[in-house]
């Protein structure tokens, strides 16, 4: 197909897969984990954009449906996410979520199996409600996260790359470097200004707008995952050569080069991602969320960019007279009964104003099994994790004998800030399988 901006792409993208529902007609979808973060959102456009103007020559369907991985009304829990579309020309209502699915209730005859391709990024086992269906339909992925096992070996046209990286974004542009030059150079000679119906711009400078935003869209996500590139510790050769990459995209562009800072953009997208002041606890706590089931167990973790102490005041704000700490480990039981969760745990990762940057571990154990599990992980991980018991934080393990409930809360100081919950999860979940 020819080259279209991203804007144009995703009306596309979201009118193709209407149809393929509709007409049952064979359908590719990209779709990024369920916590749906910056990474995972961006990973699966780039993806879907490059790879749809550049199919393989026996690809399953033309066009690859870039799906963000939650309901559409949750976009506005991602105050980052709201900040950066402009820079793409894209607005929240572009987004391809699982509103634009049919209802689990009947997904699975209105969208069967074999008319589905699945390729994954940023996670390698696709979970929950889509994952009970189209499991066996996954034939593709690009992740940083460890390695589930559960994508085929062999996925013929479509990558298997799963790999260590800051940012799983950097893996993508990585891999669509060579088709994403190709079109550049192509549209450069083919026409595009006239196809845009823009006759202020020739087509280099079309082409040369529509790679910077795409290129801003992807960079953002690199720059969030690591920190403007300074956290060295979790930065690989993929991220950098990204980074440069992208830069030099945005910059081969004239008006979006003209005034472009890498720091400056960064330091406005990671603004926005810091402040969640105006959210609920509920939503804050659902914003950056993955379950997973282990052993018959679920657990939950959500990963928070402002400290505990923030999410107490938030609690007892919204819960009236119960003192902070109280009001927040109610919240919290009632989020996990709400999944039904043996295990949930809240990772927290703040800087301060000194911007030294710290993170607290919460764990919260349900159930009998649950609370055994979650002792097994402390002996194994305590010292990986360098656990520190969290100043004036009382360690408390409530059995409530009338509702026959066991609630075991502890809240440490994490000290080795590099495990996020990408080391942490792995954890929890050996203790619980
Ligand atoms: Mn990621």
């Amino acid at each position: 197909m020819a080259r279209n901006s991203l804007r144009v792409f995703m009306v596309q993208a979201k009118n193709s897969l209407r149809a393929s529902i509709d007409k049952r007609q064979k359908v590719t979808l990209v779709i990024g984990n369920e916590s749906a973060d910056l990474d995972s959102i961006t990973s699966s456009i780039l993806y879907a954009y490059i790879r749809s103007s550049a199919p393989p020559p026996k690809a399953f369907s033309p066009l690859y449906v870039p799906i963000t991985n939650i309901p559409a009304a949750d976009i506005q829990l991602r105050p980052e996410l709201l900040a950066l579309l402009p820079h793409a020309n894209l607005q929240a209502e572009h987004l391809i979520t699982l509103d634009d699915l049919p209802n689990f209730s009947n997904l699975e005859s209105k969208l069967c199996p074999e008319h589905t391709k699945w390729v994954l990024v940023d996670h390698n086992a696709l979970q929950g409600t889509l994952g009970s269906i189209y499991a066996d339909r996954v034939k593709g992925a690009i992740d940083h996260h460890d390695d589930d096992c559960k994508v085929p070996r062999d996925t013929g046209d479509e990558p298997r790359i799963i790999t260590k990286s800051g940012s799983c974004t950097s893996l993508v542009t990585e891999y669509c470097r060579k088709p994403w030059d190709a079109l550049s150079s192509n549209a450069m000679s083919s026409g595009t200004a006239g196809a845009q119906g823009d006759s202020t711009l020739d087509d280099e400078a079309v082409a040369s707008l529509w790679d910077a935003q795409i290129a801003k869209l992807a960079l953002a996500s690199i720059l969030i995952d690591t920190v403007d590139l300074t956290a060295t510790h979790k930065i690989t050769r993929s991220d950098t050569s990204a980074v440069e990459y992208l830069e030099a995209k945005i910059m081969a562009c004239p008006r979006t080069g003209k005034d472009f800072q890498r720091s400056h953009f960064f330091e406005q997208i990671n603004k926005a991602k810091t402040d969640i002041s105006s959210l609920k606890l509920k939503d804050i706590l659902r914003k950056d969320y993955k379950q997973w089931t282990e052993g018959g167990m679920n657990l939950g973790i959500s990963s928070v960019v402002k400290d505990l102490n923030f999410l107490r005041r938030k609690a007892k704000e919204e819960g009236g007279e119960k003192d902070a700490r109280t009001a927040f480990v109610s919240t919290l039981k009632s989020f996990a009964k709400e999944r039904d969760l043996a295990i949930m745990s809240v990772m927290t990762a703040s800087a301060s104003s000194e911007r030294e940057f710290s993170r607290e571990l919460l764990v919260l154990a349900l159930t009998d099994s649950g609370v055994k599990a979650a002792e097994r992980f402390l002996t194994s991980n305590s010292e990986e994790l360098g656990l520190e018991k969290a100043d004036g934080e009382e360690e408390k393990v409530e059995v409530d004998s009338e509702a026959k409930e066991t609630t075991w809360v502890k809240v440490w100081k994490q000290g080795n800030v590099d495990h996020s919950r990408k080391r942490v999860a792995p954890m929890l979940r050996q203790a619980m399988s």
